[in-house]
């Protein structure tokens, strides 16, 4: 049984909550990819080169990726080939099982954040302006306190006028503490505070907001390499988790900064935020493939429960199944 009816038969038994979120936020890149299959498939019945080459079109169109998308082909003509397989519609199939493998292959890998047995764990949180990071925050934030853990949000973005303030807002709104410094101020600072104040307390969960000016590749580095350093002098192995931040409706330019940010720090997972704005959900698959970071969460809408563990399986069946 190929991967889409296992997912069908899989998600008709158990429609859970979080089905319909990715379906639901999902649904313009299922409406771009899944129908621009379907068309194909009628258009064709049995295979040829031309067929091939539309296919390959579609994957790039959706920002799969051009490298991904030349090997996801080349399986499928090799698979197809051993197979004697023709049918377009099986083909479909098949493709759409050689996605899943692009990015099982890069192995296996946790979405929550991971939690360290003693002391605070500190998540870093990176991404250019705009991309969602100060409200990815806050449904973190809301995610782990409703889990009972206790949270410190630290606004280290202190470059952009109210950022602080909007992290404020946040943590009013959560009833979960926040340390923040004057606009301006050396982030490096804030982070120490931070820190210190996570520890007295024995916090569970300490989330940073960084701010990620892309402008100076060496600028960033030094700056976040100062951020680790301070952090780690408080609370040693600290940050635990650094999450990257990308919105999905930036395309291919999304994939340049995740290699940037890759280049000059550690990242331990990616969040792709506003899935529900674009029409070309194949950019999660490239990331993958480009970077071997998993995605960790995933924002499919502006809701607070809409950010949802990444999961694989509801991620293809959103793409490609009409409920
Ligand atoms: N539709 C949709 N909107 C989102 C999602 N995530 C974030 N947003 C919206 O994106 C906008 C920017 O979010 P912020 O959290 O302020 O982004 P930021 O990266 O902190 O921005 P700066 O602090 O200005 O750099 C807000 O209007 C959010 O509501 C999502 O998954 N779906
Ligand atoms: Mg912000």
């Amino acid at each position: 049984m190929g991967l889409i009816s296992f997912l069908k038969e899989k998600f008709s038994k158990k429609q859970t909550e979080d089905i319909d979120t990715y379906s639901e936020g999902m649904s313009k890149s299922r409406q771009n990819f899944s129908t621009k299959l379907n068309s194909l498939s009628k258009k064709y019945k049995k295979v040829n080169q031309e067929y091939f080459e539309e296919l390959e079109e579609i994957l790039i169109e959706s920002d799969v990726g051009v490298k991904l998308t030349l090997k996801i082909i080349e399986d499928v003509l090799l698979e197809s080939k051993e197979k004697h397989i023709t049918d377009a519609d099986e083909i479909n199939e098949i493709l759409i099982d050689h996605m899943f493998k692009g990015y099982m292959d890069k192995g296996e890998s946790n979405t929550d954040v991971v939690f360290q047995e003693n002391g605070p764990t500190v998540l870093l949180v990176v991404g250019v302006n705009g991309v969602g990071k100060t409200t990815t925050i806050a449904k973190l934030a809301k995610r782990y306190k409703d889990q009972g853990k206790s949270i410190l949000l630290v606004a280290a973005d202190t470059f952009r006028a109210g950022a602080c303030e909007q992290l404020q807002i946040w943590a009013d709104r959560l009833n979960v503490g926040i340390v923040t410094g004057p606009y301006n101020s050396d982030p490096s600072s804030v982070a120490y505070e931070g820190m210190a104040k996570a520890k007295n307390e024995n916090i569970d969960l300490v989330i940073v907001d960084v701010a990620g000016r892309l402008q100076n590749k060496q600028y960033l580095m030094d700056e976040l390499s100062k951020m680790k350093r301070v952090i780690s002098k408080v609370i040693p192995d600290a940050p635990h988790e650094t999450f990257l931040i990308i919105d999905a409706t930036t395309g291919q330019n999304g994939v340049v900064q995740a290699k940037a940010f890759a280049e000059v720090t550690n990242l331990t997972g990616v969040v792709i935020t506003k899935m529900d704005g674009t029409s070309k959900g194949g950019i999660i698959l490239a990331i993958r493939d480009e970077l071997g970071v998993p995605v960790r969460f995933i924002g499919l809408g502006e809701k607070m429960e809409d950010l949802k563990e990444f999961d694989l399986e509801s991620y293809i069946y959103g793409l490609c199944v009409e409920k």
